[in-house]
């Protein structure tokens, strides 16, 4: 008997660790038994069983999801019908199933990718419908439908029409093939080259089920700054069994691509795009992937850009470039994302201004299977730029957006920073391009210029390490990309609130206390890093940790002294007519905003203009005094974070907790280091005083100059 009970207290307490042994691997997907008995049982009424007809690799993957889905969340077993019963839920287009043609669906008002659920009478039974135009379409719905449940949202009367606002939504990863990640914070790339294509990972699968499960369709593979190995018939076919995984999903595979590949593979002499045996050698190369993956979305291209080589190595424009490409594309329906993320050899002018100078020319001369991709300011991802004058500034060639969900210039891999706040700030900026309220999010999505082809990316956080992202919070960024790449009105608030319920708990202090965390942390960051319009001014190359002093790299605009240009009188980039006449590149509406200091909102400042230290800000402090006061608020509120989230212990996985625990007092450390190194640094010319009554630096800039970070990760070169 003793020994029974022995035993029986050990298993109890191994499911319950079991239970409660979250490392972070299933993302948002955790179909764990609904808490909620109430909820529960209301549930378990409203859903009988699942009536899915037909068979297709997708069908298989939505069908599965369903079943372990909904198994998971209501603890039944959760069984395929054979027939339309009362509650039934019934899943399928007009093509698959008979149960869903019979009804008359308003399918019209949805896209390719768009689903309904609607709750009504099938064959005279109260049911709940998933109906699409496309597979994809109702493997969309299906998720939404077991978010709905995740998150605790009334399944009754349901009447849901969406599609997506936009068409190619894809993760651009920087992954390198020796593995390693451009500016990933994540461990090593999760594409395993060396063992494809005969051992396929089970992460590629999840990997594809987390992407569907939040409209993402497509992700280019390999880093921007491309390896042209990649394009050799043994990788293609390792591309090929990638693509297999992915395709049930409804992801499409791209490739970067290099533009001396005809050179380097093709053992060409040229790789300009005007010669015949360039073009020839790359609609041969085109031609080839297609037969390995007869559904390849296209190619990303970095050129002309920081070493990578281009069109205008031959004395040919962005335009002849990417033509040349999408002709080789063409005839397979492959598109050509050409970015715009250049600037020149000779750093002639302001680095903010060079893709427009390179781009605008060229607006209505690129193929119509070219898209032009922008990142969303004009600098490189910082913690608060403007939007990128680009956009509003193109018509004729549609643009697409170019987010960094990896946190290069957020803190990296040891801070909590939940981006949707920054991109809702870009998405929502109004252009005036085609009069008031032309958001940068009309121009992505096509309405405001009509176009159909539109993009948007998002350079994923993602590597092997158990939890994808490393950060426990760097999941969100990729969650709330994808919904907003579906959907851009969503707002941060919704899709943090979705995401913490489906992630963690669903426990509602739980919910409100993480989210408050959530929501101020981008503005907390921009406050200990870059406040008042300050940007790059991080540590060089590696680009971890203040670093404002910085001149000795080879060329002007990558140092941060050229960016903060503090000096005897005050600090910022002149951008007005008066410096670089940046703002010469948005609309008049926009230029009227930011042109007068007394007018320019004060987080844009010294983006556009060189103020004196002593000039009076809106607090009535002077500018000195209230960008120490930024400052200090940042380290304060990173305290706040703290505090707040030692007030939830206990209410999620212990070690969740802890894990957040340690490096919010890593966040809080560095935000000390960014201040203190900042203010001393900045001091040295404005020759002004920190407040008296607060907390000191506890060492001198001498110190804060001499640190320095040789591995710091995400750092290394292009393999
Ligand atoms: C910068 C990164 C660099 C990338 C480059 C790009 O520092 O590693 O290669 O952007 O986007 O942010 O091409």
């Amino acid at each position: 008997m003793k020994k029974k009970l022995c035993l029986l207290l050990v298993l109890f307490s191994l499911s319950i660790y079991h239970l409660k042994a979250e490392d972070g691997y299933r993302l948002w997907l955790r179909y764990d038994k609904i808490s909620d008995r109430a909820l529960l049982a209301t549930y378990k009424t409203q859903i009988s069983g699942l009536l899915i007809e037909g068979k297709s690799p997708t069908l298989g993957v939505i069908k599965d999801e369903l079943v372990n889905g909904i198994s998971g969340l209501l603890d039944i077993k959760f069984n395929l019908l054979g027939s339309t019963q009362e509650h039934s839920l019934i899943v399928g287009t007009p093509v698959t199933s008979k149960a869903i043609a019979a009804l008359s669906l308003p399918l019209d008002k949805i896209s390719t990718d768009g689903f309904l659920i609607t709750t009504q009478k099938v064959a005279g039974k109260n049911c709940i419908v998933i109906a699409a135009n496309t597979e994809t379409g109702i493997l969309y719905g299906s998720f939404h439908f077991l978010q709905l449940l995740q998150t605790h949202k009334s399944i009754s009367q349901l009447n849901i029409i969406s599609s997506p606002k936009i068409q190619y939504r894809l993760l651009d990863h920087w992954d390198n093939m020796n593995r390693t990640v451009e500016r990933g914070y994540a461990g090593f790339s999760i594409w395993k080259w060396h063992l494809l294509p005969g051992y396929i990972d089970q992460r590629y699968k999840d990997y594809a089920r987390a992407n569907a499960s939040i409209g993402i369709n497509g992700t280019v593979v390999n880093n921007v700054n491309a390896n042209v190995q990649l394009f050799t018939k043994d990788y293609l076919i390792k591309v090929a069994a990638l693509a297999d995984v992915f395709r049930p999903y409804g992801i499409k595979v791209f490739l970067s691509a290099k533009f001396s590949a005809p050179i380097e593979l093709g053992k060409l002499k040229t790789a300009d795009p005007f010669d015949e045996t360039v073009k020839d050698w790359w609609k041969k190369k085109v031609d080839e992937i297609y037969t390995y993956i007869p559904d390849f979305g296209g190619f990303l291209v970095k050129a002309n850009s920081e070493g990578q080589p281009g069109p205008q190595n031959y004395k040919r424009t962005h335009a002849d470039g990417a033509n040349m490409l999408a002709d080789a594309l063409a005839p397979h329906n492959g598109i050509v994302m050409w970015r715009a993320f250049v600037y020149s050899n000779e750093t002639p002018t302001d680095r903010t201004k060079q893709a427009y100078d390179e781009f605008k020319p060229f607006d209505g001369t690129f193929k119509s299977n070219v898209i032009v991709q922008v990142k969303n300011g004009p600098l490189d991802f910082q913690p608060r730029e403007p939007f990128h004058p680009l956009f509003g500034a193109i018509h004729k060639t549609p643009v697409m957006m170019e987010f960094q969900l990896t946190q290069e210039y957020l803190g990296q891999g040891t801070q909590l920073v939940y981006e949707a706040p920054l991109m809702k700030e870009v998405l929502d900026a109004d252009t005036y391009a085609n009069g008031k309220g032309t958001t940068v999010a009309n121009i992505i999505d096509g309405t405001a210029d009509h176009h159909s082809l539109t993009g948007i990316a998002g350079v994923s956080n993602i590597g092997d390490e158990r939890n994808w992202c490393g950060h426990p919070f760097a999941q969100s960024n990729w969650y709330a990309f994808g919904k907003l790449a579906w959907d851009h009105t969503e707002s941060s608030d919704e899709m943090a609130d979705d995401w913490i319920r489906m992630t963690f708990s669903n426990d509602p202090s739980f919910v409100s206390t993480t989210k408050k965390i959530m929501l101020g942390s981008r503005e907390t960051m921009v406050h200990y890093m870059t406040p008042l319009g300050l940007h790059h001014i991080m540590g060089d190359g590696h680009h971890y940790g203040p670093s404002p002093w910085s001149d000795r790299l080879g060329r002007a605009d990558w140092n941060p002294v050229y960016y903060h240009r503090a000096d005897s009188i005050g600090i910022g980039f002149e951008r007005t007519t008066k410096g670089s006449n940046a703002l010469e590149q948005y609309s008049p509406e926009v230029r009227k905003i930011y042109e007068d200091v007394a007018t320019c909102p004060e987080e844009y400042l010294l983006w556009f203009h060189h103020v004196p230290w002593n000039y009076t800000m809106r607090s009535g402090k002077t500018l000195w005094d209230d960008l120490s006061a930024k400052y200090y608020s940042g380290v304060n509120d990173v305290r706040s974070m703290q505090q707040t989230w030692n007030s939830i212990k206990g209410k999620i996985d212990n070690e969740q907790f802890e894990h957040v625990k340690m490096l919010l007092a890593v966040q809080e450390k560095e935000a000390v280091w960014w201040r203190n190194a900042c203010l001393l640094y900045f001091q040295t010319f404005s020759k002004m005083p920190l407040p008296k009554s607060v907390e000191q630096p506890d060492h001198n800039l001498d110190y804060y100059k001499s640190l320095r970070f040789q591995f710091a990760p995400g750092n290394g070169g292009n393999n």
